[in-house]
Parts: C-alpha cells; sequence; structure tokens
C-alpha cells in the first residue's frame, strides 16, 4: 500500500513578449504582417477613445450604466486570430472585442441607452450580446461548442470572463463539460485584479486562475494580458488547437482595470491611487505604440493622422446613433424580447407596470392643468 507521488503531466507557463517600455523578446515575437499590427492598434486605439466618449455621455446622462474597458484593449489581440465564423460569445466589458468583430459603435451606444435594437445583433455577426450575469455566458459558450461540434463543422467559440465569474458554479460546470467532451472553447478569463470591490487574492487562494485548467484535464496559460502580442500568440494556439480537435483552453490574462468598475461604482472607496499609477505605467497602449514606432511602422505624423480618422469615425458613430434616439423608451418593451410567448407571472408583472405607467400619465396631465 504505498504512498506514491501522482505526477500529473502538466506545466504552466507565462507569456510575455513586450517588456514595459515595449520592446520585443525576438524569439517570441509572433512576427505579425505590418498591416495586422497596425490594425491592432487602431482597434485599441478605437475602444479607449470610444470608452473615454461613452464615460461622457454618460455623465450628461444620455446613456445609462456601463462598464469601462479603459487598459483592458489587449483583448482585441484574442479575438484577431478568430475566423468571421467562429464564435464570441462576450461578458459586459468587452467592447473592444465586439467592435473588432464587426459591432458598431451605433449599437453599443444604442443598448447602453436602453434601446432594444442595440441587443439585436445582425445576421452573419456571429456575437453573442452582451451578458450581465456574471458567469453565465459560460455555457452557452460551450452549448454553442458541443453543438458545432456535433454537427462536424470546424468552428471554434471564445468566451470572456472576469476573475471574479470563476467563482461561480457557472464556470466550474462549463470547464468540465468542456472538457469531458473536448468541446472547441477558448476560456478567456480577464484577470483585472478586482471584481468590483473585491480583490483578486480575496478571490482564490490559488495562485493563477490559469491553473485551474488542470484541474478539467485541459490546456491553461497565463499571458500578459497588457501585451496584444502575447495575448495575440496564446489565443492563436489555442484556437488551433481547438480547430484541430484538440480541445479547449483556459487563458487567464493578467491585466488591470484602469477606470471604475461600472458607472455607477467609486473605486477610490477601496484602493489606491498608487496601485492604479503602477498599472499606468503597463498601459498596453502605450506599449505597443512604442513597439510599433520601434520598428518604424509609426511615426508621429502616422499616429496623429490615425488618432484623428478614430475621432471622425467616433462623431460620425454618435451623430447618427444621436438621430436614432429621440423616440421615447417605452419601458414595456422589456417585456416584449426575451420569450416568444411571455410566461404568466410575466404577462402579470407587464399589465401592472402598464397600469402604473398609465396612472403616472394621469398623474402628469393632471398638475400640468393645475399648474396652467
Ligand atoms: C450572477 C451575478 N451576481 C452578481 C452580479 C453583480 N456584479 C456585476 S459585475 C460583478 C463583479 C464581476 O467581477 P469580474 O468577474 O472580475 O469581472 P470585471 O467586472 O472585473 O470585469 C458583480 C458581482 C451580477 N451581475 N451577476
Ligand atoms: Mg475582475
Amino acid at each position: 500500500m504505498p504512498r506514491t507521488e501522482i505526477e500529473l503531466p502538466y506545466r504552466l507557463e507565462f507569456l510575455s513578449i513586450l517588456d514595459q517600455e515595449g520592446r520585443a523578446d525576438t524569439s517570441l515575437d509572433p512576427g505579425l504582417p505590418d498591416e495586422l499590427l497596425l490594425r491592432l492598434y487602431r482597434g485599441m486605439l478605437l475602444a479607449r477613445f470610444f470608452d473615454d466618449r461613452m464615460l461622457i455621455l454618460q455623465r450628461q446622462g444620455r446613456i445609462g450604466t456601463f462598464a469601462p474597458t479603459k487598459g483592458q484593449e489587449a483583448q482585441v489581440g484574442a479575438v484577431a486570430p478568430l475566423e468571421p465564423d467562429d464564435w464570441l460569445v462576450p461578458s459586459f466589458r468587452e467592447m473592444p472585442a465586439e467592435v473588432w468583430r464587426g459591432k458598431s459603435l451605433q449599437s453599443v451606444l444604442l443598448f447602453y441607452a436602453g434601446y432594444n435594437e442595440g441587443g439585436f445583433v445582425p445576421p452573419g455577426l456571429n456575437n453573442l450580446p452582451v451578458s450581465v450575469p456574471v458567469g453565465t455566458q459560460m455555457l452557452h459558450a460551450v452549448g454553442i461548442g458541443y453543438g458545432m461540434k456535433y454537427r462536424g463543422k470546424k468552428n471554434v467559440v471564445m468566451t470572456f470572463f472576469g476573475d471574479g465569474a470563476t467563482s461561480e458554479g457557472d464556470f466550474h460546470e462549463a470547464m468540465n463539460f468542456a472538457g469531458v467532451f473536448r468541446t472547441p472553447v477558448i476560456f478567456i478569463c480577464q484577470n483585472n485584479h478586482w471584481a468590483i470591490s473585491l480583490p483578486r487574492n480575496k478571490q482564490t487562494r490559488s495562485r493563477t486562475i490559469a491553473q485551474k485548467a488542470l484541474g478539467y484535464g485541459i490546456q491553461g496559460i497565463q499571458v500578459d494580458g497588457n501585451d496584444v502580442l502575447a495575448v495575440y500568440a496564446a489565443a492563436k494556439e489555442a484556437v488551433e488547437r481547438a480547430r484541430a480537435g484538440d480541445g479547449p483552453t483556459l487563458i487567464e490574462s493578467v491585466t488591470y482595470r484602469l477606470s471604475v468598475h461600472t458607472t455607477a461604482d467609486d473605486p477610490k472607496k477601496y484602493r489606491k491611487q498608487e496601485e492604479v499609477d503602477e498599472w499606468l505605467r503597463r498601459d498596453p497602449l502605450v506599449r505597443f505604440r512604442n513597439y510599433l514606432s520601434g520598428r518604424g511602422l509609426l511615426s508621429e505624423e502616422k499616429a496623429g493622422g490615425m488618432e484623428d480618422e478614430v475621432k471622425a469615425e467616433i462623431k460620425a458613430a454618435e451623430e447618427d446613433w444621436a438621430g436614432r434616439v429621440e423616440k421615447p423608451l417605452d419601458p414595456l418593451e422589456m417585456f416584449t424580447y426575451a420569450y416568444a410567448e411571455p410566461p404568466p407571472y410575466l404577462r402579470m408583472q407587464r399589465d401592472e407596470l402598464a397600469r402604473e405607467l398609465e396612472a403616472r400619465r394621469g398623474d402628469t396631465k393632471k398638475e400640468s392643468v393645475a399648474r396652467d
């Protein structure tokens, strides 16, 4: 009856290609074509400026609560290796990835302004809508992956979630299912160090999130999530593995949320400015820009031109959107799209809200008569 060591066929890598100043380790540089490198930078820049603009629109009361993505733009590197007919299953902090895949800026604004049209995904765009209930989307992703495998398709699914989501049962169920059925799913955990006010070290005792892959018999890797080349390289490897039928991968992308959790949050209450400053020095955009200019691909002039172009794109989208949000929001619409046949309890709630709105309309009319 020996007590012996079980050797696990496992090793965990951490991948980082760019250093803090944006110099690449040439032995690891994925050697992407210049055109793709510039497109990646543009995608990150667009996300950064659009996110800034959305924050202003929210503060002006023109859109509702949203989750800023500042600092997490290197996620475009993860979706870049996907084909259009692969699937993206996001949570709520993936605007950069969704837009990279073809979601329009207008529909992002419509969504956060409360219009149902913003949640509509046009046919041919294989993005699932934003998912706010933490972790639930991972199960949808493995379901899609299973379906595709069952049909003998060669497509893959990429799903995103945060460090906090790894404490949800959904994460473990999804990983287990993906491991058992070897579904072609790439799990991208954006470890941005915080789940609202809960720090990463209180989320799990595990040294890394990537090592959780071991428990489910799947591949795992940790990457520098503020290094778009490392994110791209790890994702590409995982996409190829999934496409070849060799199973799922968990990628822990180590990044940082530089902004508020959502526009309803004040992070000064729970984290120190020094920590934010430390991560500002690892800003994914600055590092990548330094890399590109070091390689002679992005002069000051070209970078400035790209900034103007991106700002003009955002302005045009905003103007188009502003023209589309003139019709008043109808709160009753929230009952319209979830079910083809709403269950009785929802019909009751809808009727109750309709009565309440009617009564309020009556009160407003009486008030205005009294004023007149
Ligand atoms: C099931 C569920 N529980 C709680 C919430 C409230 N909530 C929204 S975001 C969040 C934290 C998520 O943290 P993390 O997974 O790290 O993602 P991040 O916000 O950092 O991107 C919580 C608790 C929710 N939306 N859904
Ligand atoms: Mg988080």
